[in-house]
């Protein structure tokens, strides 16, 4: 082939940041691999990054506006589109208020910078209430825990993984996943990498992971049973005066709070309701404070959870109370070249919990968004602030929300709905237009959330490979569009100019740091290994880590109240927990429809222990159906020793049975939604976070 380019890249689609090679002729790619040379993921690549190009060429996906009509969808211009849009969300609110008009922001809000620039002015330009996205079906307990301790919702602490001696994980399968709030690309060898030091890695998981079967141990917990867990390892480590204040003595608040609030969790108390015997978690405790150091990385599997809000900031505590914070080796926080939370010494946005309720169920804001489980009560309940349109951008709530069922029939019943999406797919066809923007290989990217959560500080700029088509438009060149329709505020810049101030402004300005110099160098800029930055970089009022915040010290209430019922053991016929799984070749709900990822045995199916199987009298691939309180399903299940004993798994994202959806290849690879169980009212009231953690099931034989 005739004039072979390169283009290097940072690829957009998880929190991984890898750096691509992309060989191509004109808008033929010829491959894609891992950038070796890139400093930071050492040419590290999964099989989504290869999906790239198919995202690029395939032809169910949208790019110019659709309408839809009584006959299907119809394209439409841009013109007809922001002028429909926009005349009907204002006169919603013109008719009902402005909390009329909710929102709902997906996963890829935060995967592209065009969107995180463009989309929150956007947003804002709404004015209402009714503000919710995926953070609640995910790190919502993150946000809250470093807020009341941290005194910032984005100062969260990162694993050092690179020098640690000991790294305890606890619902987190980065080995799949490639890692969450904790960019590490090459997460496996990262993992190894602590073991040729001479350390160790232990997972605690409901499943023998693929993280688990690299381990040096793992240990088997019931589902939603982590609070318990973390609150018996504190126990141990001040029973046994295994804490170690050293360097952050001056800098701590209540540390003896903790310590009284322990007494009631020992081992042998605990042990049988979580399924870890009371030695295991002594020798466990003993290793992690001994240890030289160490670090304890909590992630979805604790943080959608009914304690979400407790294991998280539990797990805090315990790399603080064994002095493994803010030291090499510990838990540490980043400085990024676009310090988002270094601004808020400028703006004082610091983050908000708590300011007000949500109006049908009485949950709590966070940052002027509402839980997402509460999305349907708030579309189907009558009265003042009820929501009647929608805007869904980048999302796929009906797939990724608890009752995503009920949540569907809500969104039938509004007077309108947008979405900024693009696919026609379970969530959007509900939408009465849809806006599609450019996405992967058309967009230029700088990753704003994910430098900021990296275990190394660098910074890379990927420039647009493949020009979009004179009928596209860019995200933020769809957000600009609305928001000055909506009468919001203009704002002049592109994506490419405000980067490029942010980095001349930012803590890495005297490298002379900017747009241009990113692009001189395509495999981006290392700006070392994570510091120390205590006291300096809190934003408590005292300039002190608040250990032991009032609403997370209460919760324990209800914990408390919770390990009673626990120990009466009532679920009835609903003996079995369900939890989720994620698998390399997915990504959430949207990149099924790519062949190269959909291919090979069928996928969504229900992962049972054998021993469960021989007493349902159940074999391999059968049918069974999953009931839980809110809905039911049939599904094939897989027998595999890697399942606890009465614990089940359904990965999510699957369902994708809508007639009309222009996603041709997942609809026929369709599987089953396992948010149709998931129930709503089950979630973590502290924080408001959805919880997927051990839903309640029941398993029937289909005849
Ligand atoms: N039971 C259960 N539920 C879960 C989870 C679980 O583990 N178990 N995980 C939760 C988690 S962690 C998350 S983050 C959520 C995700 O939940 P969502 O964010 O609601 O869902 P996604 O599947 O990420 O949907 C992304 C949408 O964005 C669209 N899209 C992709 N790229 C672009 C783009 O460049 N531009 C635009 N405009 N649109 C784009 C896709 O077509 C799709 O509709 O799911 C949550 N739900
Ligand atoms: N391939 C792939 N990669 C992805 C995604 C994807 O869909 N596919 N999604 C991306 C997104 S949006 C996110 S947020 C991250 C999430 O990344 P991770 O946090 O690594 O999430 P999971 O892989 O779902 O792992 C959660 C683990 O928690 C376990 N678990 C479930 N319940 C409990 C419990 O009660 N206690 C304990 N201790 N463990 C429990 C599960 O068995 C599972 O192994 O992954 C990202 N990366
Ligand atoms: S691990 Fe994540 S960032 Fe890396 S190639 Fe795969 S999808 Fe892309
Ligand atoms: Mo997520």
């Amino acid at each position: 082939m005739e004039n072979i380019k390169t283009h290097f890249r940072t690829c957009n689609l998880c929190e991984a940041m890898c750096g691509l090679e992309i060989k191509y002729s004109e808008t033929n790619i010829i491959s894609i691999k891992g950038d070796k040379k890139d400093m930071f993921s050492r040419g590290h690549i999964c099989p989504k990054a290869v999906a790239l190009q198919d995202l690029y060429h395939d032809k169910d996906r949208l790019k110019t506006p659709v309408k839809r009509t009584t006959n299907g969808w119809k394209n439409i211009s841009w013109e007809e589109a922001f002028d429909e849009v926009v005349n009907r969300l204002l006169s919603i609110q013109k008719k009902y208020g402005n909390d009329a008009v909710g929102s709902y922001q997906g996963n890829p809000n935060v995967h592209n910078s065009g969107m995180m620039l463009f989309g929150t002015p956007f947003i804002k330009s709404l004015n209402s209430k009714q503000k919710y996205s995926a953070t609640s079906v995910d790190q919502l307990p993150h946000h809250i825990s470093s807020l009341k301790m941290f005194g910032h919702h984005m100062l969260i602490p990162i694993p050092d993984i690179d020098h640690t001696s000991f790294m305890l994980i606890i619902g987190g399968n980065p080995v799949v996943s490639n890692g969450s709030l904790m960019t590490a690309p090459d997460f496996a060898n990262r993992l190894k990498a602590i073991q040729k030091r001479g350390g160790e890695f232990v997972v605690v998981d409901p499943r023998f992971t693929e993280t688990a079967k690299i381990a040096n141990q793992h240990l088997f917990i019931k589902p939603g049973k982590d609070a318990l867990f973390l609150l018996a390892l504190i126990h141990v480590i001040f029973e046994e005066k295994l804490t170690k204040k050293a360097h952050l003595e001056s800098h701590i608040n209540n540390w003896k709070v903790i310590k009284n609030l322990s007494t009631n969790f020992s081992p042998e108390k605990i042990a049988e309701t979580i399924g870890i015997p009371t030695d295991e978690i002594k020798k466990l405790a003993r290793k992690f404070a001994l240890a030289k150091t160490a670090v304890c990385y909590g992630r979805l599997g604790v943080s959608t959870h009914e304690f979400g809000g407790v294991c998280l900031w539990l797990v805090n505590v315990l790399n603080i109370i064994t002095d493994n914070f803010d030291k090499k080796g510990g838990a540490m926080f980043t400085l990024p070249a676009i310090d988002l939370v270094g601004m808020a010494t400028v703006t004082g946005k610091t983050g908000n919990f708590d300011r007000y309720k949500s109006r049908v169920r009485n949950l709590p804001e966070y940052s002027g968004e509402l839980p997402v489980a509460t999305l349907a009560d708030e579309i189907c309940t009558e009265g003042k602030g009820q929501i009647k349109a929608m805007v869904t951008i980048a999302g796929n709530p009906v797939l990724s929300t608890p009752n995503g069922k009920h949540l569907a029939i809500a969104l039938e019943q509004l007077e309108f709905m947008v979405a900024i999406d693009i696919y026609i797919n379970e969530t959007t066809q509900y939408a009465d237009i849809i806006l599609p923007s450019t996405t992967g290989l058309e967009t230029s990217h700088y990753d704003l959330a994910f430098h900021q959560l990296a275990v190394r500080n660098t910074s890379k700029y990927s420039e647009i490979l493949f020009d979009k088509n004179q009928d596209q438009k860019h995200d933020w060149e769809i957000f600009k569009e609305l928001t000055n329709r909506m009468g919001g505020k203009d704002n002049p810049a592109t994506p490419e100019i405000m980067i490029d101030y942010m980095l001349q402004k930012g803590p890495y300005k005297d490298k002379g740091l900017s747009v241009k110099k990113l692009k001189e160098n395509p495999h981006g800029i290392d700006l070392g290994e994570l510091k120390s930055c205590l006291p300096e970089r809190l934003f408590t009022k005292d300039k002190k880590i608040e250990l032991a915040p009032v609403e997370f010290v209460q919760d324990l209430n209800r914990l408390k109240n919770q390990l009673a019922e626990w120990k009466n053991n009532s679920n009835g016929a609903y003996n079995f927990s369900l939890i989720g799984r994620r698998h390399l070749r997915s990504n959430n709900s949207w990149m099924h429809n790519v062949t190269r990822l959909i291919k090979g045995k069928e996928r969504c199916t229900l992962l049972i222990n054998p021993e469960d199987a021989k007493i349902l009298n159940i074999i391999n691939q059968q049918n069974v159906t999953v009931s839980s309180k809110v809905g039911s399903l049939k599904i094939p299940i897989e027998i595999s020793s890697e399942m606890m004993e009465g614990v089940v798994s359904i990965p999510h994202g699957w369902g994708h049975n809508y007639n009309g959806s222009s996603m041709r290849i997942a609809k026929k690879n369709a599987g089953v939604s396992i948010n149709d169980l998931t129930d709503p009212n089950k979630i973590d009231f502290l924080t408001g976070n959805a919880n997927f953690s051990g839903t309640k099931v029941k398993i029937e034989r289909v005849k």
